[in-house]
């Protein structure tokens, strides 16, 4: 008896269930432009928040009682992942994603934390084989132990950078003989609380170092997936390094690793950034470094990272109109990233925020489904960019002419270009309009 053994399978029923425990419109099977929704989404759920996290906050301790919570000893590692892997599979989500440190007992020397991984992931890859449930990605937590406060790669000592490089090397390994799909960095301390004792640039060249190192090591054991970085612009440090997607591609030039790294996105972090999660999605296909989804929502009024399960679909119908019109997630999949709040404590609450995120997720797919097929808003598009396929558009974007030439290019035509509508509020009513159940 599992504590999850009272609710599950959970099944798609339809938009008129009643049934708390059901999918009302996620059915992984249906087919939308030539693919199973399933598909698309390639659903993930992440372990720190359902089975390394207790619920609790800055102003107090844990709350949800769980059979393995607590201080992880190596056997509650073992009834952690026990518990995780019966929950994928009663959820019917196809992928998990974890940190080293959310499945390990703590180490007190870098062996002692490289033999307690290695030991999970023989769990892992016996429940993986078991049970069919993919890894995602893996990564490493180079932000929780006091040896990370001044950061990992950025920290003004070399030997924490060594450390995490013991750290990254062993996680980057489990994850690749785990047939992980990606390999995440999300630069938790990687940024400053003040510049009075940082030198900037020194630590943007340090991470730039490791960035390469991890690539370079990733190309030598085989790995195949790509690695990503997830920028967040503050929180827990005042500035992080990785601010948002168009930071991370200007770090990536910098570093010559454009055409290796790509992002992982996080509808939470976008908002903090003061960006809609569709610009950076937008900006990450834009650059050809979209990677893959950390999914959940902010608080409209809270400045911080609440990491909520998302229930608002027409919220994130932009974004997967673009995401469908680039083809998919590729590697990529959408990981909650998302957490109960600390008053969730029933076991059920898991549940229903995993629901109702899927949910959420499979309306907005259905809904940008819907935009694309009615093919008017891509029709509007096209129309108010025609001018670039005349001649005439194509000759200024071809690169020929000087700026002189289109000066005296632009006299003898006598142009006297008027405004025109940008139309905002209709294409705003297309997506309204085609929300779906
Ligand atoms: C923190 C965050 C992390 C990363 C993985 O804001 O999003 O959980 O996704 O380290
Ligand atoms: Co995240």
């Amino acid at each position: 008896m599992s504590i999850f053994s009272e609710v599950g399978p959970i099944k798609y029923e339809g938009p008129d269930s009643t049934n708390d425990f059901a999918y009302k419109v996620y059915d992984k099977d249906r087919v939308v432009l030539g693919k199973k929704l399933g598909d698309w989404l390639r659903l993930t759920v992440a372990y720190w928040h359902s089975f390394a996290a207790g619920g609790g906050d800055m102003f107090g301790p844990g709350t949800w009682t769980r059979p393995w919570s607590g201080n992880v000893t190596q056997e509650m590692a073992a009834a952690r992942a026990d518990a995780a892997f019966d929950f994928f599979t009663r959820l019917g989500t196809p992928y998990f994603a974890f940190h080293d440190a959310d499945v390990i007992a703590d180490a007190a020397t870098l062996p002692e934390h490289i033999d307690n991984l290695k030991k999970i992931e023989d769990i892992f890859a016996k429940k993986i084989s078991e049970t069919g449930v993919k890894l995602l990605w893996g990564t490493a937590n180079l932000f929780s132990h006091p040896r990370y406060a001044a950061g990992a790669a950025t920290n003004p000592n070399p030997e924490v950078f060594a450390y995490a490089a013991g750290q990254v090397r062993a996680i980057l390994e489990t994850t690749h003989r785990l047939g992980g799909e990606n390999y995440v960095m999300w630069g938790g301390r990687e940024g400053y609380d003040t510049l009075l004792n940082t030198d900037l640039k020194a630590e943007l060249d340090h991470m730039g170092r490791f960035l390469n190192m991890v690539v370079e090591h990733k190309h030598k054991i085989g790995f195949k997936g790509p690695i990503l970085i997830e920028p967040k612009p503050f929180e827990p440090t005042k500035h992080q390094y990785d601010h948002d997607v168009a930071a991370v591609y200007a770090f990536l030039q910098k570093h010559g690793l454009e055409k290796e790294v790509k992002v992982n996105i996080e509808v939470n972090h976008a908002t903090l950034a003061n960006l809609d999660f569709e610009h950076e999605v937008t900006a990450a296909y834009a650059f050809g470094i979209m990677g893959s989804l950390d999914i959940n929502r902010g608080d409209p009024r809270s400045g911080w990272d609440t990491d909520q399960f998302p229930n608002n679909a027409q919220d994130l119908t932009p974004a997967w109109l673009e995401i469908l019109n680039q083809g998919g997630l590729h590697t990529g999949g959408c990981n909650f990233d998302a957490k109960l709040r600390r008053q969730s404590v029933d076991i059920n609450d898991l549940y229903i925020a995993h629901i109702t995120g899927i949910d959420t997720l499979a309306r907005a797919v259905l809904s940008a489904e819907s935009v694309i097929k009615q093919k008017k808003l891509a029709t509007l598009k096209a129309a108010r960019y025609a001018g670039w396929e005349t001649p005439f558009g194509k000759e200024i974007a071809g690169g020929k002419l000087t700026l002189a030439d289109l000066a005296d290019l632009a006299v003898k035509k006598g142009l006297n270009p008027k405004a025109v509508s940008g139309q905002q509020e209709l294409y705003e009513s297309i997506i309204a309009q085609n929300q779906k159940v």
